[in-house]
């Protein structure tokens, strides 16, 4: 049987994607931590995996993998273990509108705001020569730029104002297609579900005058009822830093 090696850094958007679609699947892997805040992701040893230098990347025996949607469809086709996409086109059809909406459009809004909440202020305090030589080293010359501006605070008005626009009707939209049935694209868990729990779970936390019991029901039942899954808790486990512990906020209170 070929060796399963995740590079990944907190089960949180990218990185938790192929690590909770391989715990659904029971698949066992090397869980290889990339210290994204230490920059890990720019050295040399995991360029020469990922030369993008950008987090997750999977390899299994001889076959490198990148993106974390198309690698969680690797691992759902991949291995044995519950299926996540159901066999129905149209069912199939809306797992991959919600996975495209999600990453190209609501994810990156996601993302500006916790790179300017948490990443920016995890890092800015260190040495500024070295936090520049650090950016210097990174390939991707967009990545350069969202780390620049998270260092340095400089996420402009209307591009914060733009991705919390996103996250309003994202929100919403979430509220309305989850009132249609149990999970987010049809009526099994699938990677719909994988991928929307990595980008929504502290949505609760971030968004509360947005996201909570009255306004969004449907919403928070969806993310309570996949924080229950054993494969989650064992995923959200091996998160190292205090921004993946706001998934706490999905207990339930006890009766
Ligand atoms: N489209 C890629 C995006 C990968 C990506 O940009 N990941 C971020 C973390 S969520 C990253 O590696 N950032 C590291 C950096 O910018 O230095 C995917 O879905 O895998």
């Amino acid at each position: 049987m070929s060796q399963v090696t995740l590079y990944h850094w907190e089960p949180n958007a990218n990185s938790g994607k192929p690590m909770l679609a391989l715990a659904e699947k029971g698949v066992a892997f090397n869980s290889h931590y990339i210290d994204m805040l230490q920059f890990d992701q720019h050295k040399p040893e995991y360029l020469a995996v990922n030369p993008q230098g950008t987090i997750p990347a999977m390899t299994h025996g001889d076959r490198v993998l990148t993106e974390s949607t198309a690698i969680m469809e690797y691992v759902d086709n991949a291995f044995d273990g519950p299926e996540l996409m159901p066999a129905d086109p149209r069912d199939r059809w809306r797992i991959r509108w919600w996975m495209k909406f999600m990453d190209q459009w609501l994810a990156p809004s996601f993302s500006m705001i916790g790179w300017s909440m948490f990443v920016g202020p995890s890092v800015r305090q260190r040495d500024p020569a070295e936090l520049e030589a650090a950016i210097e080293r990174i390939p991707l010359p967009e990545r350069r730029v969202a780390w620049r501006k998270a260092i340095h605070g400089s996420f402009s008005a209307e591009e914060m104002a733009e991705s919390q626009r996103r996250v309003g009707i994202g929100i919403g939209m979430l509220e309305e297609e989850l009132a249609k049935r149990a999970w987010l694209a049809s009526d099994q868990y699938s990677l719909a579900d994988v991928n929307g729990f990595n980008l929504a779970y502290a949505i609760p936390l971030s968004q509360p005058e947005l996201s909570n019991d009255e306004k969004t029901p449907h919403l928070l039942e969806w993310l309570r009822k996949i924080y229950e899954r054993p494969a989650t808790r064992q995923t959200w486990a091996m998160g190292r830093t205090d921004m993946v512990k706001r998934v706490a906020i999905l207990e339930r209170e006890p009766a």
